[in-house]
């Protein structure tokens, strides 16, 4: 990886505009002109001494080592230090993941109710940084941070990614470089798409096979894979760390191929299927008449929500094109309640919402239209909303036709088209109060590398955690697309493979690091 340049010049880069460029936008952010404070070889990052505010000062450290070659210790919270991180109500908003982050000659203090705002608002700190700070080896710096303040909470309580392992599966290290780079724009949930007809990727001890058969094949002729519960258990609670909960889909009664294969007695006519390879949708389904398929359901539902500390179990639900409509409302009908019974809250794509009510349920509306009357219908049966529009936040379309991968069958997405939305107004029938958020899904049929990953995350998914995070009131295409491009430099710098996106006036320096760089796998 190699370093951005430094900058021949004597005011830093950042000190100008490094307020008004954050990403998302934040509530509210003020420079102090003249101050600055200048991270340096005595710099200590002074924290509260709770485990999770230590992790959160620990992983800032790691950041900052990495990028200036100082040791950044970590220490104890003894008042105002250089860097401190510490619990405070004091002009910190009332949420959660609210913060405040104050820059004066004397330092950097973040302030928030938990570790989730602390997090947060170190994040912000990073992007206070010039460009520099993200790349992997020691730059020369200086490291300096403009003064002024940012007083900042979430719009939504939910602003998901989603990864989908099934279809191409992703190892552990891969998981983990996804959280990292998701948990740059304050994304809270990572949804992974855990099973589908190509693969099943989590081990259950109940039902070795789905595992060991079911997951030893993906699309194409790749190995597959799976997470041991000790590998997800590792995914689930770095994610902790970086303030991000884990939503595990089992999808079902559709997308099954896999378990079917690994099971012949969940299957309708009790044989089991070849393996599946290819990328068609709809062709499996679980017999949905049988009583083992419950026991399965419950067994799998029950070892899923013990490795799962997040409220969320997500049953999928789509697609399910070989189970005729009333035979699918009576298998959600008894799947639903095996989730309550786990103390988990069922979360499923739209096509769940006509289906029996369960206590605050979340219907994730993956559909192309402004208008789903079965949608609307579940809010007033007291349902919630992510919203995943297809044409708007799938982020396994192609950008353009000359895309390397990804699909157009919800339209080509540019990132104005992925950005120019409201979640508070889009759907008919849903008022913001419905909302629980946003979420992009990275569907994996044709993304089979890291790279082709961050190709289709970036720039596209910054704009939907703004949509997620920032006040309605800062939703305004040309400041956000003024905003992205001075991101550019430090994906390059980070070594983050990125769409130059034709919409957006990347400065000079955002492609060439990057150009130069070896494809990453
Ligand atoms: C539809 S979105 C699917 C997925 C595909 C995706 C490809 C949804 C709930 N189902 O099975 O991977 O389209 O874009």
């Amino acid at each position: 990886m190699s370093p951005v340049a430094p900058r021949p010049r004597s005011v830093p880069s950042n000190e100008l505009s490094a307020y008004a460029d954050l990403v998302p936008a934040p509530v509210g952010a003020e420079p102090t002109p003249g101050v600055h404070w200048t991270l340096s070889a005595t710099t200590a990052i002074h924290t509260h001494p709770a485990p999770v505010a230590v992790a959160v000062a620990e992983h800032l450290a790691a950041v900052l080592r990495r990028a200036t070659g100082h040791p950044l210790p970590v220490v104890p919270d003894d008042g105002p230090g250089p860097i401190r991180l510490h619990f405070s109500r004091d002009g910190v908003p009332e949420h959660s993941e609210g913060y405040r982050l104050d820059v004066t000659a004397d330092g950097v203090t973040v302030a928030a109710r938990t570790a989730a705002g602390l997090f947060h608002g170190t994040q912000t700190l990073r992007q206070l940084l010039p460009a520099g700070v993200e790349s992997g080896t020691a730059g020369p710096g200086p490291w300096t941070v403009p003064g002024g303040y940012v007083v900042d909470r979430p719009r939504f309580a939910y602003r998901g990614a989603m990864l989908d392992v099934a279809r191409h599966f992703r190892p552990v290290a891969d998981v983990l470089r996804f959280i990292d780079l998701i948990s740059l724009y304050k994304i809270n949930h990572l949804h992974l798409h855990l099973t589908d007809d190509q693969g099943w990727r989590i081990a259950i001890d109940n039902w070795p096979l789905l595992a060991e058969y079911g997951g030893a094949s993906e699309v194409g002729d790749g190995p597959g894979g799976h997470y041991s519960k000790a590998d997800y258990r590792r995914i689930v609670e770095y994610a902790a760390t970086r303030a991000i909960t884990v939503v595990p889909e089992i999808d079902v009664p559709g997308h099954t191929n896999a378990a079917l294969a690994a099971y012949a007695e969940l299957s309708p006519d009790r044989t089991s299927p070849p393996v599946y390879t290819g990328t068609e949708v709809g062709f499996s389904a679980l017999a949905v008449h049988s009583e083992t398929t419950y026991d399965f359901l419950h067994d799998v539902f029950t070892e899923i929500a013990a490795l799962t500390p997040g409220p969320y179990l997500h049953v999928g639900g789509d697609e399910a094109f070989k189970v005729p409509a009333a035979d699918y409302a009576t298998f959600m009908a008894r799947t639903q309640p095996l989730v309550v019974a786990t103390g988990k809250t069922v979360m499923g794509w739209h096509q769940l919402a006509d289906t029996a009510h369960s206590p605050g349920r979340v219907i994730q509306f993956w559909g192309t239209s402004d208008r789903d009357d079965t949608v609307a219908d579940a809010v007033a049966r007291g349902a919630r909303v992510v919203l995943s529009p297809a044409n708007r936040a799938y982020l396994d379309m192609k950008y353009a036709t000359d895309t390397p991968v990804g699909h157009d069958w919800a339209g080509l997405l540019e990132v104005r088209d992925v950005y120019d939305w409201d979640p508070g107004s889009f759907l008919a029938g849903v008022p913001e109060s419905a909302v629980l958020g946003v979420e992009a899904p990275l569907w994996t049929e044709s993304v089979t590398t890291m790279a082709e990953v961050e190709l289709m995350l970036f720039p596209r998914l910054p704009a939907i955690a703004e949509l997620g995070w920032s006040p309605a009131g800062t939703r305004d295409w040309a400041g956000f697309a003024r905003r992205l491009a001075a991101q550019g430099p430090r994906w390059s710098a980070a070594g983050i493979t990125f769409h130059r996106s034709p919409q957006i006036s990347w400065p000079a320096d955002a492609s060439v690091p990057s150009a130069a760089q070896p494809p990453a796998t």
